[in-house]
């Protein structure tokens, strides 16, 4: 009978929710285009940085980087950790940021890699070699008219 109760309950208050459109006045964030607001290699046009999400409750977002002064697009194969429930942002900044970390006037993104759920996870031998990196959290950054990674130190 309880348990009648509370199903008759719910179908009443969802019906009442739909019939009294409540439900279409709860504010709904929109989606962040944080993002889209960095010009990484200085020519005064901000560049595309994106993410594809292979799915799962959190890994793995992948970043992809397109510079408006040479039009070339850099994939990159990093796993992220995430849960950026409306887009990556900086909303979790020890995991992802941008910022003019070494203050020469551009930004550098800082992300966090091969991680899951917090638990740090081993950065594979060919990426040490081809993206010169050793640790988990690495910059991305325009160096001499092309995008560079190294360690966040
Ligand atoms: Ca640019
Ligand atoms: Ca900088």
């Amino acid at each position: 009978m309880k348990q009648f109760c509370s199903t008759l309950l719910l179908i009443l208050l969802v019906n009442f929710c739909h019939a009294t459109n409540l439900l279409d006045t709860i504010p709904y964030p929109n989606p962040s285009n944080w993002l889209n607001s960095f010009d990484l290699d200085g020519d005064k046009i901000n560049d595309e940085i994106y993410f594809d999400y292979s799915g799962g409750a959190h890994c793995c977002y992948h970043i992809h980087i397109k510079l408006s002064s040479n039009e070339t697009v850099y994939d990159y194969p990093f796993d992220m950790d995430g849960g950026y429930i409306f887009g990556v942002d900086n909303s979790w900044p020890d995991k992802f940021d941008i910022q003019d970390y070494d203050k020469d006037g551009l930004p550098e993104i800082k992300m966090m890699i091969q991680t899951y759920n917090a638990e740090i996870g081993k950065v594979p031998f060919k990426w040490k070699t081809k993206y010169h990196i050793k640790s988990n959290t690495i910059l991305i950054e325009y160096e001499n008219g092309k995008l560079i990674t190294r360690d966040f130190k």
